[in-house]
């Protein structure tokens, strides 16, 4: 692994600019504040970055708006051929970017190529979407006449992404509201500046070998402060964000201040009920893979299972001695299943959630704790944990983003399926059994109230094609597949009437 090649590759230098128009067009004003970024992985330097003032976000939102004066008039299909070609140029480049994503945020190789195989997916999907912008058509109550509705690209979209899918979830986002005509202003993660930097260049390569004008994709690194300009600005007719539930609320309560539309991906608290008639080996692998990959840091993370009693201590045996074989340290070693945190004040929230967590009655069965010495110095590598607990504990009804998974003991289903929705969440759920009634059950009106329920998956590594989202505190927000792209579009009723006379609907008379 040499990281000098990589960032070489992928164009970038020790002193980025963190704000572009797209085109050749990178800069930042004159005394913009330098950011260090730093690897959780080695605790290294990577590179630094510049961030980006209010005056660079002006320029991205004009630049936007004026290239959606063009980009719009694109054909959809030849919207979708572009990004196409960005799907290709992906691939190309997968290598080196899902390298980058591992080091720069500290997930495994193997999930750092998964987060570029979710970009290349929707890409496909997209392209596919560009040919399927559908709208209805009705019979009119009106002799010769007809309605249908068509759809209409809104204008310039907010991205707001966290580190966590550093750039998976702005692919979902940029992908279809390209497709959909629409320009897009990117304000990723501060604290993984460097892939979005990568991702803005691979696109840039691509639009520029299309005569593409600037402005269609920007990119905006800068703090909740560039976060705030957008949520408030009404040239910006939707802000798509991804991140905690306080972020969400707070750019919830902007955008609808100026009824704007939101489309919000916030927390979860991801449970997977384990039934008497699960098939206990798949549902270990579902379990431990759900709860330590990404080091507990996905918004659809296991982050509770929920036990029958009659396979409760089975079942708990056998994580105790899973998670004795879990290997923690450099993610770019494939030999590791899990890295580091994000950063120290991660390792904090994880220490500070062990101890609340002990203090309101958890047992830990799998000791958690900071590891130190070689291969750690960067400070923020843990060891996963496990406890037993009451679902109402505080701690266990909040979302912290680390390897913690609880246990909970049930009787009967509806007892479990009433734990698994007794959170303030709403993203992911899952079921383990082979008993089909048990499974519609948890599928039914009655069932999970998530907006993911998976039968024999875990919460975790949901596929592209479906809509991405969850209700209650996780926003209601719908991303990625299904009819997703709606959100990014403005519906149009059109009525034409081809008499010569001018009916009134509702058979009102008016004559003169
Ligand atoms: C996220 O954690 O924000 O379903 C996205 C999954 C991934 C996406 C997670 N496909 O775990």
């Amino acid at each position: 692994f040499n990281i000098s090649t990589i960032l070489e590759r992928l164009h970038i230098n020790a002193k980025n600019d963190a704000f572009s128009i797209g085109g050749s067009t990178w800069g930042s004003s004159a005394g913009a504040t330098v950011k260090k970024i730093t690897s959780p992985v080695d605790g290294k330097v990577i590179a630094s970055v510049k961030m980006a003032t209010t005056a660079n976000y002006e320029q991205a939102v004009n630049a936007a708006q004026q290239a959606f004066t063009v980009w719009r008039t694109m054909p959809a299909p030849k919207r979708g051929e572009i990004v196409r070609q960005v799907g290709d140029a992906l691939r190309k480049y997968k290598d080196d970017l899902g390298r980058l994503v591992s080091y720069e945020m500290g997930k495994s190789l193997q999930e750092g190529w998964g987060e570029v195989q979710e970009m290349i997916d929707i890409c496909d999907f997209a392209v596919g979407q560009s040919r399927q912008l559908y709208g209805l058509t009705m019979h009119s109550e009106r002799t010769q006449h007809r309605m249908y509705e068509q759809y209409h690209p809104l204008g310039v979209v907010g991205i707001i992404s966290a580190f966590n899918f550093p750039v998976a979830v702005w692919s979902w986002n940029a992908a279809l509201a390209w497709v959909c005509g629409n320009t897009c202003i990117w304000k990723p993660s501060e604290k993984t500046p460097l892939t979005a930097i990568a991702c803005q260049h691979i696109v840039q390569e691509v639009f520029k070998q299309n005569n593409i004008p600037d402005g269609v994709s920007c990119l905006v690194i800068g703090d909740r402060e560039v976060g705030e300009l957008m949520a408030n600005d009404a040239r910006v007719p939707l802000v798509s964000a991804t991140g905690s539930t306080r972020m969400g609320k707070a750019v919830a309560t902007a955008v609808a201040g100026r009824l704007g539309r939101s489309l919000l991906e916030l927390g979860g608290n991801n449970a997977i009920i384990i039934t008497e008639d699960a098939n206990l080996d798949m549902a270990l692998i579902g379990a431990v893979f759900g709860a330590v990959g990404t080091a507990g840091q996905r918004c659809t993370t296991t982050r509770r299972l929920i036990i029958h009693e009659s396979v409760y201590e089975s079942f708990k045996q056998k994580l105790v001695k899973a998670y004795a074989q879990i290997r923690i340290g450099n993610p770019l070693d494939e030999h590791n299943h899990m890295g580091p945190l994000i950063d120290a004040d991660a390792v904090k929230l994880y220490l500070d959630a062990i101890v609340k967590c002990k203090n309101e009655g958890g047992k830990f069965v799998v000791k958690g704790g900071k590891l130190e010495g070689a291969g750690y110095e960067s400070g923020c590598y843990v060891k996963p944990c496990i406890a037993e607990v009451e679902n109402s504990f505080a701690i266990v009804q909040h979302e912290t983003f680390a390897p913690i998974l609880y246990l909970i003991k049930y009787k009967t289903l509806d007892e479990a399926i009433a734990l698994q929705n007794g959170v303030p969440q709403g993203l992911s759920s899952a079921i383990m059994t082979n008993n089909l009634r048990q499974a519609e059950q948890f599928l039914s009106y009655a069932g999970s109230d998530c907006g993911i329920a998976n039968v024999n998956i875990g919460t975790s590594g949901a596929e592209i094609g479906g809509a991405f989202g969850g209700e209650k505190e996780t926003g209601g927000g719908r991303e990625s597949g299904s009819d997703a792209w709606k959100v990014y579009m403005r519906r149009q009723t059109n009525t034409i009437n081809y008499s010569t006379t001018l009916p009134l609907a509702q058979g009102i008379k008016f004559d003169l």
